[in-house]
């Protein structure tokens, strides 16, 4: 049975419509969820909205609606955006299911059982829009003298009743946890960030509140709710249907990825193993905290007026016009800076004019001057092979290994060399030409050509699912040979046999263009 993958993304606060930073980090992980699937892996890819917390209870209160009322609106409107964008994932979480109550307190008592969670009272400063208290020596002042979290997030000096787990029994086996799994926290940036703060001695950590109620109730207190990074970690559970170890939990827990920003590492990669450990759960064998994407230069925010909408870039620009350029434009783990005039500058330059014009130039002569049917191939010359060994260089090997390393930029750039080579090989070899004179050699100029194509097709499927599969179905390639084992020379022998024909080809990429007032 194929070996099973699971991948996650964050949950996503639902107090606001989904911003670029959701469309990134999701799709990203259905590239990835894609590129394990199309290598034969059992993939289960979950991603959903973390509903509780005080984050919510205030915006419905300033709403004048209930939370509940607040996050079934906005819940809707990320799996209306994760459906446009294509992402394939086979479970949407909400942590308001009855389920994820079910699945949370079951992680209670058993970290409770454990001995790891004690009844106390909590003072300290507390950032709401974090939810998470953070100590004096991380705060830093604003330009009005207020305390700000290293967030840059206002705080408040809070006091309540609260449960707490003993977090600071953990720190040894954090350590070794690391030290024993370099790849436990990626990238190496993010690791060395949380090898430092764990080594600076962890302080145990506040799991309930009693000044409000939105939350999951804690077993046998019902005044206390969760913390809401207690109830929002267990969804990586609760999709595969813990308390119960069997079934799912049994097939694809521990998850193999969870995809994550760099914000919430710590979270990840220090909490939630400590909670696994204390209720005797297998972890995760990778957290991945991902780079932030600004808008020109700037984080979007209300008060900017630069907010905005994913849903809006995919319908001006093409859904897999916007997946390819998140993943081609930035390194994935670091920062990056975003325009509309990038995304044009890069779909034109690369998708219109390379790849788009490639499959044009060749699949419309194929129509025109071999009357639809897949031309024959007679003897290869070097300059077939060279080209043939390029492309499989890239297709097999290099971006197999760039995505399974989540280097999706450069699993791209080295596709695009290859989309270079191919246009570089047809302008070299001018079939056009060759018609009059070399009627055999331009058929198998175009065969080569036709081939190349095919194969990048597949290995780019991944990252635009939808463009890739107008071109496969235009090229007559059957669904059972999109995948990386069945590429290879050998594709063409079943397509070769006249039972095929091209219909005249249909532009796939048409060239983007800005309105003056939008490249301002
Ligand atoms: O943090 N660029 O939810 P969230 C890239 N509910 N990624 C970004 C981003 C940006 N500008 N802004 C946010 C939460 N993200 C919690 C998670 S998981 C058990 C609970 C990423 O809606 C962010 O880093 O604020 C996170 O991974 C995800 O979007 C959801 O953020």
């Amino acid at each position: 049975m194929a070996e099973p993958f699971y991948i996650t993304t964050a949950i996503h606060y639902p107090n606001g419509k989904p911003h670029i930073g959701h469309a990134y980090e999701t799709i990203a992980a259905d590239v990835l969820a894609r590129f394990h699937r199309m290598q034969g892996r059992d993939v289960r890819f979950q991603t959903g909205t973390d509903e509780h917390g005080l984050k919510m209870a205030q915006k419905a209160r300033d709403l004048g609606i209930t939370p509940r009322a607040l996050a079934d609106e906005m819940s809707a409107h990320f799996r209306d955006l994760f459906d446009a964008l294509d992402i394939s994932y086979d479970r949407f979480i909400r942590t308001t299911e009855g389920e994820h109550h079910t699945a949370s307190q079951a992680l209670w008592q058993a970290m409770e059982a454990n001995g790891d969670l004690y009844l106390d009272r909590y003072e300290g400063w507390y950032s709401i829009r974090d939810e998470a208290y953070y100590d004096a020596s991380e705060l830093t002042t604003g330009e009005g003298g207020e305390k700000l979290s290293p967030q840059g997030t206002p705080v408040e000096w809070t006091v309540e009743e609260s449960w707490f787990f003993r977090l600071s029994a953990y720190q040894d086996r954090l350590l070794a946890l690391y030290r024993d799994n370099p790849g436990f926290i990626q990238p190496e940036a993010r690791r060395n960030e949380v090898v430092r703060f764990v080594e600076g001695g962890l302080r145990d950590l506040s799991v309930s509140r009693t000044s409000f109620d939105w939350g999951v109730k804690v077993p046998g207190h019902d005044d206390h709710v969760m913390y809401v990074w207690v109830d929002a970690l267990t969804n990586y559970l609760t999709g595969l249907g813990y308390p119960a170890m069997d079934g799912d939990m049994a097939r694809f827990w521990p998850a193999d990825i969870h995809l994550i920003g760099k914000d919430i590492v710590r979270f990840h990669a220090v909490y939630w193993p400590a909670f696994l450990m204390s209720a005797g759960i297998a972890l995760p064998k990778k957290v991945f905290g991902h780079g932030f994407l600004l808008n020109r230069g700037q984080k979007e925010s209300k008060s900017l007026g630069n907010v905005t909408d994913p849903a809006e870039l995919a319908e001006k620009f093409g859904v897999d016009n916007l997946r390819y350029f998140l993943l081609r434009e930035f390194s994935f783990g670091q920062d990056g800076s975003y325009s509309q005039e990038a995304i044009v500058s890069r779909s034109n330059s690369e998708l219109a004019n390379s790849f788009g014009n490639l499959a044009q130039r060749t699949l419309s002569q194929i129509f025109k001057n071999c009357d639809g049917y897949l031309p024959a191939i007679s003897g290869h010359t070097a300059e077939d092979e060279a080209l043939f060994a390029l492309v499989d260089k890239v297709v097999r090997r290099e971006m197999p290994a760039a995505y399974a390393d989540l280097a999706f930029a450069q699993a791209l750039e080295a596709w695009m060399g290859a989309v270079f080579a191919c246009n570089a090989y047809i302008d070299a070899q001018a079939p056009w030409a060759l018609r009059k004179t070399d009627e055999a050699r331009m058929q198998t100029v175009l065969a080569t050509l036709y081939i190349c194509i095919a194969q990048l097709a597949v290995a780019v499927q991944p990252v635009m699912p939808g463009k890739t599969a107008r071109l496969l179905d235009m090229m007559g390639i059957a669904p059972d040979l999109r995948n990386p084992a069945a590429i290879g020379a050998h594709w063409y022998s079943p397509l070769a046999e006249g039972d095929f024909r091209l219909d005249k080809p249909e532009g796939l990429f048409p060239r983007l263009e800005l309105a003056e007032a939008e490249g301002e």
